[in-house]
């Protein structure tokens, strides 16, 4: 249940409080102890705070999207856990993701020989680059990164081009996020993966969001011979887990045994804060009222 309201982060200012608009009947809040950059981009208004406990924080139209504190549970979840269930992923495709964390993951795969990110906003990536540097870090300047400044449905509807593994780092389904929820976009992803490939995307907290498990869960069975959630907790996207949507035609990837999954850790060398072999056994594992909604 989003809040339509709208207006832009009203009160924003040194000593004051960001309240995040993103549910009509509850709401987070975070002291602000600088504003660092506040403007309407071609998109939506964008916005980078300092906070106490989060450190620095991007809002994009009024909804957190990522922390310094607590960014990296979201971008290792979402990236570590299909390229190490896929083995040998080599091509990944990022639709949004603008801040760069993803991007940062994807790279630290030496496996990983291009990384294609799709973002539809130029000034996210430009304001994270400058306001928050220690999200992308060098990610950008790395030669296996593609940066492509378009929409990303448009990119998936055309693209020639087939990827092991696609990333889907977006807001939620209002604004321009909206389109990267929907049924056609699902099938030009699984169109644009090769055999066996892994889709991922954040899909909302079921205990605020449940209506996105089964939106999602529907839509995607049409072109997916698998098609589920796993869970990562994330303090800043409140509300309990996050679910974060899986599907491919591969129907072993989510449950490739713990010792292989240990064998490609240790291999790849990674050095995680959340992500652990044993975490990633596990996410799947859904509680029952997650689950209820798969449907
Ligand atoms: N994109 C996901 C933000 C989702 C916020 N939604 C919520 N709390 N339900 C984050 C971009 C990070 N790279």
């Amino acid at each position: 249940m989003t809040d339509p309201t709208g207006a832009s982060a009203p009160g924003l200012q040194i000593g004051g409080w960001f309240k995040e608009k993103l549910y009509r009947d509850v709401r987070q809040t975070y002291r602000v102890t600088d504003v660092l950059f506040h403007e309407r981009s071609e998109h939506q208004d964008v916005v980078i705070f300092e906070t106490p406990v989060y450190g620095r924080v991007l809002a994009l139209d009024d909804i957190v999207q990522v922390t310094e504190k607590d960014e990296f549970v979201y971008h290792e979840m979402l990236t570590h856990v299909p390229i190490l269930a896929h083995g040998k992923a080599r091509d990944i495709l990022i639709i949004g993701g603008g801040d760069g964390g993803i991007l940062r993951e994807c790279l630290r795969h030496k496996s990983v020989k291009r990384v294609t990110m799709v973002e539809i906003d130029r000034y996210v990536v430009d304001m994270c680059l400058k306001h928050m540097p220690s999200i992308p870090q060098k990610a950008f300047d790395d030669k296996r990164t593609n940066l492509v400044i378009t929409d990303g449905a448009k990119f998936v509807a055309e693209t020639k081009d087939r990827y092991d593994v696609i990333i889907v780092d977006s807001t939620d389904p209002v604004g321009p996020g909206e389109v990267l929820f929907t049924e056609e976009f699902y099938r030009n992803c699984k169109r644009s993966l090769k055999p066996g490939g892994i889709l991922t995307n954040q899909n909302g907290v079921p205990f605020m969001q449940a209506d996105e498990i089964t939106m999602t869960y529907r839509r995607r069975k049409k072109s997916f011979k698998d098609s589920g959630f796993y869970v990562a907790a994330i303090p800043s996207y409140y509300g309990g887990f996050m679910a974060l949507g899986w599907a491919s035609d591969n129907t072993k990837a989510r449950a490739v045994p713990l010792a292989t999954i240990k064998k490609r850790f240790h291999a790849a060398k990674l050095k995680t804060k959340y992500y652990t072999p044993e975490i990633h056994a596990g996410c799947f594992g859904l509680p029952a009222f997650v689950q209820q909604h798969i449907r």
